[in-house]
């Protein structure tokens, strides 16, 4: 029965995208995987000392270059992004290094493991898989933690489970100046860079090994990220810092995750000197803001925006206000600004309309948004596009938090491409022999 069912849901996919079945201009890199950072050539200006930056109690305007210009066209985004990359590892989360000198790995439908060295230092890692039945290849999608997310739809949408112990990258619990893990065997117990980013390179070296694997078991074109709580901090910063990922997913990530760093007065979520002083997921160079976020050059809108024009599924609580919700909400409304302005507003979803209030529950609402997102961004056999559902509970207003509006950028970022061919669709055969 369940291999009727998933050929029937596969078939259905396949009907209900033939009528969508037109060819319509994207600006998403999903065709031209394979580049970690494409602005990594950019010329970006030297940055501002810490010492030097101005207070502005508004969001900073995504859109707005270090000499006070704004950019114009859709294809000036790829050296914008590279600036607010630079700003927010000088001043949130340290440096995510380029890939380093050597990456090695295996690939099975049961194991990833992966072996790094650099400059004389070397480390290891692995994660399990969790494959559908079938023989693949298969889209995957990274979770961090193994809990809080729905893996079992995952599966059922047709993607592996790559199981990331984010604390064999960057451990928690230690002090800022004795930081463990393989990414700080590479880079120095004493790295300035925090666990969120370490978790991010992690998560960018598992991406090098599946694309060295020839993608036969696991594509290497095809990647999701998920994860809840500080695990949802983590799969945040793991889909803005690695263009790579087609699907970034995070779940009630609370302060130091999505929510404006600037933060909604009065809400009552996380300080950021709680969340900066309770593991040092932040960098280090963040101690300096935790008091004062208006000071911060980049706010976390910004990050939204890096994930553009890529998917981006945004889920949220709106009934613990520890997690920020409201702030959470002004972030994904500021971030989808840039969305729209590169014409991809369909790509960013935020969802916080949702009934049990239980951190990091398995939420019904959930699961259908969760699989259309697989289907659209990764096993590319849907194509519904994404809406926000935003609980009245927790509702932020962008308006109260920029001085800057969207401008019409001309040109577009890369040629048209399909969204969806049925033709050679990967998970037609997957399906069928499930
Ligand atoms: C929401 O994420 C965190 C939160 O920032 C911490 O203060 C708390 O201790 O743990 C949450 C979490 O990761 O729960 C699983």
């Amino acid at each position: 029965a369940a291999r009727l069912t998933l050929v029937g849901l596969a078939v259905a996919a396949l009907v209900a995208g033939a009528g969508a079945l037109v060819v319509h201009t994207t600006v998403a890199s999903a065709a031209s995987a394979g580049v970690e950072d494409e602005g990594a050539n950019c010329a970006v200006p030297a940055l501002p000392d810490a010492g030097s930056l101005p207070t502005s109690a508004k969001l900073p305007d995504p859109f707005k270059k270090l000499d006070g210009s704004r950019i114009t066209t859709k294809s000036d985004w790829t050296c914008q992004r590279e600036l607010i990359k630079k700003l927010s590892e000088k001043f949130g989360y340290g440096e995510k290094p380029a890939k380093p000198q050597s990456v090695t790995g295996t690939v099975s439908r049961t194991s990833i493991t992966v072996n790094v060295s650099n400059a004389g230092k070397s480390s290891s890692f692995s994660a399990s898989v969790d494959a559908p039945s079938g023989n693949g290849p298969f889209p995957a999608v990274v979770v961090l933690g193994g809990f809080g997310a729905d893996t079992a739809a995952i599966k059922a949408a047709g993607a592996a489970v790559i199981n990331y112990d984010p604390y064999a990258v960057g451990k928690e619990g230690t002090p800022r100046t004795n930081k463990q893990g393989a990414f700080y065997s590479i880079y120095g117990a004493n790295s300035p860079t925090g666990l969120l980013m370490a978790w991010a390179w992690g998560v960018s070296r598992i991406i090098d090994v599946l694309e060295q694997s020839g993608g036969t078991v696991l594509r290497g074109d095809a990647t999701g990220v998920t994860g809840c709580s500080r695990f949802g901090k983590g799969a945040f910063v793991i889909g803005a810092f690695d263009q790579r990922i087609q699907l970034t997913m995070p779940i009630e990530s609370g302060s130091g995750g999505v929510p404006i760093f600037r933060g909604i007065p009065g809400e009552g979520a996380q300080s950021l000197s709680s969340a900066y002083g309770e593991q040092p997921w932040l960098g280090d160079a963040f101690g300096s803001f935790t008091g004062s976020p208006a000071r911060l050059p980049v706010d976390t809108h910004e990050m939204v925006a890096m994930v553009a024009p890529r998917g981006l599924f945004i889920m949220d609580n709106p009934h613990i206000v520890n997690l920020g919700p409201k702030s959470a909400s002004v972030a994904a409304l500021g971030g989808a600004e840039v969305y729209r302005a590169l014409g991809a507003g369909d790509n960013i979803t935020y969802w916080s309309d949702i009934q049990n209030g239980t951190h990091c529950a398995n939420r019904p609402e959930w699961s259908a948004p969760l699989q259309q997102n697989i289907q659209k961004y990764l096993t590319k056999t849907g194509n519904s596009p994404g809406s926000f559902h935003i609980s009245s509970k927790a509702a932020g207003n962008l308006a109260e938090w920029r001085d800057w509006t969207t401008p019409t950028l001309s040109g577009s970022t890369s040629s048209p491409s399909t969204s969806i061919s049925p033709s050679t669709s990967p998970s037609t055969s997957t399906s069928a022999s499930t």
